[in-house]
């Protein structure tokens, strides 16, 4: 069998989202998610000036060595622009073997490990109120464990908290539509190490002990600072603290394990082995959190699995919604088949994202599975992601009051 066609497809239902789409000469196709929220683009010409030629005339079925060709042939290595691009033909490739194969992709990685995959949804709020009342939205979705973030007293705007009055950064005074630049959110460390222990114990006070919660400190804190609200919010029993500080840093984080037992998930940033080595080799995390579409990959994320299973620590795969379902839902086949599965991280997708990609995955009462189609299960409708063509958006941006650039 011969790669006789690739093309990437570039479609905004809402969102952007990049997809590799490879076709063989014996009419078997697969689809790769190739999506960096916010450089979009780059991997786009990655892919279509310097992989798809490379592409035309290979064996689908050699997977590892087309992904080894074009880790190491480019020479130039790691970073996230590769790696999205190397992942969308790594799972494309998955998902023609397991079409040719006729068997659904968790089936070519071991079989079920489990008979559903559990997910944690988003809640957030303004303030704690709007916060609480998140959470039972999610609840009432079947979520059985959710993120918790809200506004910070003082902040304008946060992450994770949808509050509509960013401020666009401005040019020359003017300020301009907030799609052509980043979005400025403020910040303010000491307010949100002061303000958070409030929400979990107001979350706590509501809901009750059992109940699994998360929070993403996205990368804001230092390892001092990481340490010290860890030790804070043990009290509220949280199923994990994600990114507390700027995880390149591995060694940051020996400071945090040594004064928290609070859970620690980092990675989504990360886009090779070599980024967790430290953290996973002195047993510094309890949950990788890559994307296979970030990460380089099936073929990556497996090994990287395994490696950290050895040290006891489990999978959480990257799930935000700029996560495309072609992304999902190789997280998903992988979640179904390794044994250290922790848990899922699930947004969805608007009906609109979801008519674009239609999948086989289902979300039922707070857990996933990836269905019984061949392949990944996702469907790509060509002409509807036509009708939606890409438009430039960027990632929020973050300054201090004193308008230094801090982590977003
Ligand atoms: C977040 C992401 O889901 C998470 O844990 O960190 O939503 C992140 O902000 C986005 O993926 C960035 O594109
Ligand atoms: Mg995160």
């Amino acid at each position: 069998m011969k790669i006789v066609d690739a093309q990437v497809i570039v479609t905004s239902p809402g969102r952007n989202f990049v997809t590799l789409k490879i076709t063989t000469d014996e009419g078997f196709t697969g689809l790769g998610d190739a999506t960096l929220n916010g450089r979009e683009l780059a991997v786009v010409s990655y892919l279509r000036d310097h992989v798809v030629p490379l592409l035309i005339g290979l064996d689908p079925h050699r997977i590892e060595d087309t992904w080894q060709t074009l880790y190491r042939g480019a020479y130039w290595r790691r970073g996230p622009v590769t790696m999205a691009a190397i992942a969308a033909v790594d799972v494309a490739l998955w998902d023609i073997k397991a079409k040719v194969c006729g068997q659904p992709l968790y089936q070519l990685l071991g079989g079920a490990s489990r008979e559903r995959v559990r997910t944690y949804g988003h809640a957030n709020g303004r303030d704690i109120p709007e916060l609480l009342d998140s959470v039972r939205a999610r609840l009432a979705e079947g979520y059985k464990s959710v993120r918790v973030q809200t506004g910070i007293p003082g902040l304008e705007t946060v992450y994770g908290v949808h509050s509509g009055t960013a401020i666009a950064e401005t040019v020359d005074g003017q300020r301009i539509d907030a799609r052509v630049r980043p979005v400025v959110e403020d910040w303010d460390t000491g307010a949100y190490l002061r303000h958070l222990p409030k929400v979990l114990e107001a979350v706590r006070h509501e809901f009750g002990p059992d109940l699994p919660l998360l929070h993403d400190a996205h990368h804001r804190l230092t390892p001092q600072q990481a340490a010290r609200l860890g030790k804070t919010i043990e009290p509220y029993d949280l199923f994990w603290l994600e990114d507390c500080t700027p995880a390149e840093d591995q060694q940051g984080l020996r400071l945090v394990r040594q004064h928290t037992t609070v859970p620690l998930a980092i990675g989504e940033v990360f886009n090779t082995v070599f980024d967790y080595q430290t953290l996973i080799d002195e047993r510094l995390i309890d949950y990788v959190r890559s994307a296979v579409t970030h990460f380089g990959g099936v073929t990556p994320m497996h090994k990287l699995l395994t490696y950290a299973a050895g040290r006891q620590i489990k999978s959480a795969i990257h799930g935000p919604e700029d996560i495309s379902p072609v992304g999902m839902a190789a997280a998903i086949h992988l979640d179904l088949a390794i044994h250290n599965f922790g848990i899922q991280e699930y947004s969805g997708h608007t009906a609109l994202t979801n008519e674009v990609f239609r999948h086989s995955y289902v979300f039922d009462d707070g857990y996933l599975h990836p269905g019984s189609a061949p392949g990944l299960g996702v469907e790509l409708d060509e002409e509807l992601a036509a009708a939606h063509p890409y438009q430039q958006a960027y990632l929020p941006m973050n300054r201090l009051h004193d308008g230094t650039l801090h982590d977003w």
